[in-house]
C-alpha cells in the first residue's frame, strides 16, 4: 500500500439495503488477502458509544439536534478508541455506517442544515474521512419490506414514514457522486450484490497498490 496507514471503508445505505448482511463478506474478502481488518459499526464500537446507541434508538421523542450531538459524541469515542489506533497500526477498518449516515438521516431525514453537520465533522474528525464509501441503494419499498420481514421491535428511526426514507435515499445517492464513493444496486439477490462488491473491492485493492 502507498503508506503505512490502514484504509477506512464504510458501508452505507437506507434501512434494509443489506449492510449488516454484506459486512462479513467485505471483511472476509480483505482478510483473505492478508490484511488485518477491524469490523465495527456506528453508532457504537466502544462501551460509551454502545450506551449512546441504546439512548439514540430508544423509542421516545428526541429533538433532531439531540440526535446529531449524540451521534457525534459516540463518534468521538469510537474514533479515538478504535478507528484511529487501528488505522495508525496499519489495519483496515470496515464500518457499518459513519458520517454519511448523519448527512442522510439527520440532514436529509430530519432537515438539519448540512453546514452544521460539516462543522461537527471537521471538529470531531479533523481531516479523517473514509477512504472508500460503499453506498448500497435500493428502492425504499424494497429495503423496508426486507427490514419488516426480519424485524422484532421497531426502533425510533425505523418508525419513520416512507417520505423520511426517500429523503435519506436521495442524500445518499447525491453523496455517492463524489470521488471515493461507489454506488451499488442492492435491489437484487444477495449473490448479485456480492458480485458487485467483489468487483469493487478488487478495484480498490488494485488502486491502493498502484
Ligand atoms: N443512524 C443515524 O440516524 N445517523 C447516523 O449518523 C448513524 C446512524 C451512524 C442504526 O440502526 C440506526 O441509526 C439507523 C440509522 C441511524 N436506523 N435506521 N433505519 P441499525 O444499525 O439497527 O439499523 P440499520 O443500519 O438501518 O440496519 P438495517 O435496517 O438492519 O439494515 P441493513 O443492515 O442494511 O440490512 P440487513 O440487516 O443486512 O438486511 C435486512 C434483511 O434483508 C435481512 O433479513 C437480510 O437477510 C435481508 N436481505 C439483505 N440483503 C438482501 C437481498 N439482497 N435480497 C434479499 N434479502 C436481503
Amino acid at each position: 500500500m502507498s503508506n503505512g496507514r490502514g484504509r477506512f471503508i464504510t458501508l452505507e445505505g437506507a434501512e434494509g439495503v443489506g449492510k449488516s448482511t454484506h459486512l462479513p463478506f467485505v471483511t472476509d474478502f480483505l482478510r483473505a488477502r492478508g490484511l488485518e481488518v477491524i469490523q465495527t459499526r456506528e453508532p457504537g464500537g466502544t462501551a460509551l458509544a454502545e450506551g449512546i446507541r441504546g439512548l439514540f434508538l430508544a423509542a421516545h421523542e428526541m429533538p433532531p439536534e439531540s440526535e446529531l450531538l449524540l451521534l457525534f459524541a459516540a463518534r468521538a469515542s469510537h474514533l479515538r478508541e478504535v478507528i484511529l489506533p487501528a488505522l495508525q497500526r496499519g489495519a483496515w477498518v470496515v464500518c457499518d455506517r459513519f458520517t454519511d449516515a448523519t448527512y442522510a438521516y439527520q440532514g436529509g431525514g430530519r432537515g438539519i442544515d448540512a453546514a452544521w453537520i460539516a462543522e461537527l465533522e471537521a471538529r470531531v474528525q479533523g481531516e479523517l474521512r473514509p477512504d472508500w464509501v460503499l453506498v448500497l441503494d435500493a428502492p425504499v419499498a424494497v429495503g423496508r419490506a426486507r427490514a419488516a420481514a426480519r424485524r422484532g421491535v421497531v426502533d425510533r428511526i425505523e418508525g419513520e414514514g416512507d417520505a423520511f426514507f426517500e429523503r435519506v435515499r436521495q442524500v445518499y445517492r447525491m453523496r455517492a457522486q463524489q470521488p471515493g464513493y461507489r454506488l451499488l444496486d442492492a435491489s437484487g439477490s444477495i449473490d448479485t450484490v456480492q458480485l458487485q462488491l467483489r468487483q469493487i473491492l478488487e478495484d480498490i485493492l488494485s488502486h491502493e497498490r498502484s
